[in-house]
């Protein structure tokens, strides 16, 4: 089995300091935030920038500031940027996060029904973000919020816009998507083409449960504030950090090693950091 690569999502787009008091909002509380999670074992940050009043923004300057900090302290985590951003922002507008520098993106390959809203992501949208990240040299991740996105993501990879290796992320359990239950999982899993990574997001209290599922799968976890604010019910998580820290001691008991950001860019199929890996 790979080692295990722990995704840590800190901020989101959703996400109030109303709903939790220490989220990290500015560039030097977020990449802080990365740096904490990176020292209890994640290897990829899955970022997303807010302005300074915390309205999410897809600014490639705050990512690029981001960016900076993070490698400021020495961090060799790999950089995912959002090309999600927040519902409602145009195509030019959430590409923006791919002039940062980043070394991963994600990519939604399908419309869904988001609470209360929609995250619209139509064919031509899709292939827009995919085609910029190929020039740019971006790696994407496959944001998979329901079954169809995988069919839509192997029209990608028909089409040429992505290459090996292939690797998505399970988003389970965002109202109007699909549940995270176990059965589904499988489904995903059975669903996904020969050698193609996965790692699954629970959204809330499925974030633990779904993180347990997948270490002994062979799949990867992704934890962090942007899909749950909490350790346990009504209790809330101290930091990402200590998120990230939960899964890998789940991973010791099951006896899974914890990837490095070096092993994780092997796996993904990531160039080696200069002056680092
Ligand atoms: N904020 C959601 C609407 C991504 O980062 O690519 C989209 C999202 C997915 O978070
Ligand atoms: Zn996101």
């Amino acid at each position: 089995m790979q080692p295990l690569i722990i995704t840590c999502a800190i901020t989101g787009a959703e996400v109030t300091r109303q709903d939790h008091p220490e989220l990290p909002i500015t560039p030097e509380e977020i990449a802080q935030a990365v740096f904490d999670a990176w020292k209890e074992g994640a290897s990829i940050a899955h970022l997303h920038a807010r302005d300074a009043d915390g309205t999410p923004t897809q600014d490639t300057a705050i990512y690029e500031e981001i960016i900076r900090e993070i490698r400021a302290r020495n961090c060799d985590i790999i950089v995912q940027v959002s090309t999600g951003g927040a519902v409602g922002m145009s195509a030019e507008e959430r590409m923006k996060s791919l002039d940062a520098g980043p070394e991963m993106a994600t990519l939604t390959t399908g419309s869904v029904n988001f609470g209360g809203d929609i995250f619209a992501n139509d064919r031509t949208l899709i292939e827009t973000i995919a085609q910029c990240m190929q020039e740019k040299g971006v790696r994407p991740e496959f944001e998979i919020f329901d079954l169809g996105m995988i069919n839509n993501a192997l029209q990608l990879i028909r089409k040429g816009l992505v290459s090996q290796p292939y690797h998505f992320d399970f988003v389970m359990g965002v109202p109007g998507a699909i549940p995270a239950e176990a059965k589904h999982l499988l489904h995903l899993i059975d669903s996904l083409p020969t050698g193609a990574t996965w790692t699954v997001a629970g959204i809330g209290r499925a974030q633990l449960h779904m993180a347990a599922l997948a270490i002994p799968l062979g799949g990867h976890v992704r934890v962090g504030f942007e899909d749950n604010i909490f350790y346990s019910k009504g209790v809330l998580a101290q930091s990402n950090a200590q998120l990230v820290k939960r899964v890998v001691e789940i991973a010791d008991i099951l006896q899974r090693p914890i990837a490095t950001p070096k092993q994780a860019r092997e796996i993904l199929g990531i160039s080696p950091l200069i002056g680092k890996n």
